[in-house]
């Protein structure tokens, strides 16, 4: 008899028990990239050029190079991202030890707040609502904010940016320390861009989830989608960045496995 915990796993896949689900946006060269003001460095949008599609250039092959910058659609944030984490150990994509790129989520419905406020920011009290309701936040766990903001399949409107800067939600800068020191959670993952709030750029410290995740070498994801098709826990999400030596980040397929 073979009830290892694998087989076990196995098995569900096969009858569909344990289903997968994709939390990554399609890759093309609309997808939506971060736009900081002028005076920063560019991110580029992704781009496919082909090489031979079964033709003179290649009789029997399709094939494509393609280009991107690290932070380009649904994508993984290493602890080297941010000064605050450049000197840490094991902080590049292709040094994080492999065990980390798979942990259980913890989803926090913020969808109603999001549609009323492009601007809302996750707080304490929302996270200690949704553990009494689910029990306490496990250490190793990721903090995904559902805000469906991935349905706004417009560019502009996904960015959100104005004179002002960008309004999308995200983490209330108290929120993550929290997260970091009372919860030990292995990172945060957004709907947005990029895991921070459109307006932290202004908060104290700015961008505090960069700053303050991946100072305590903690991770990010950002651009999921489909986290209306997860439970609020329970969920075992795969986050295998690309393993680009001395990565900042990569573009990742995000995937989750979710138990009936
Ligand atoms: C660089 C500077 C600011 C931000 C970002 C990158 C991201 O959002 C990112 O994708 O890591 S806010
Ligand atoms: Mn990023």
């Amino acid at each position: 008899m073979n009830d290892s915990i694998l087989a076990q796993l196995a098995r569900a896949l096969v009858s569909g028990a344990v289903q997968v689900i994709d939390l990554s946006q399609p890759l093309d060269s609309a997808t939506a990239v971060i736009n900081l003001p002028p005076e920063f460095g560019k991110s580029l949008p992704f781009r496919l050029d082909e090489i031979s599609k079964y033709d003179s250039r290649g009789p029997a092959w399709y094939w494509n190079n393609f280009s991107c910058g690290e932070h380009t659609g649904t994508h993984f944030d290493a602890p080297i991202h941010w000064m605050t984490g450049k000197d840490l150990p094991d902080n590049a994509t292709d040094t994080i030890p492999v065990q980390k790129f798979l942990a259980p989520a913890c989803v926090i419905d913020a969808s109603r707040e999001a549609s009323a406020n492009a601007d809302f920011l996750l707080t304490r009290a929302h996270i200690e609502e949704w553990e009494a309701n689910n029990g306490r936040i496990e250490p190793g766990s990721w903090v995904l904010m559902r805000t469906d903001w991935s349905k706004r399949r417009d560019p502009a409107a996904f960015l959100n940016m104005r004179e002002d800067g960008a309004h999308v939600p995200g983490p209330h800068p108290d929120l993550v320390p929290f997260l970091v020191r009372e919860r030990e959670v292995i990172g945060w993952g957004s709907e947005g861009v990029g895991t921070d709030a459109g307006q932290a750029f202004q908060f104290n410290p700015p961008f505090p989830c960069h700053s303050i995740m991946h100072g305590n070498n903690r991770f990010g994801l950002a651009s999921l989608t489909n986290l209306d098709r997860l439970p609020p826990k329970g969920a075992l999400l795969i986050t295998p960045a690309l393993k680009i030596v001395l990565g900042s980040g990569s573009p990742c397929r995000v995937l989750a496995l979710v138990a009936d």
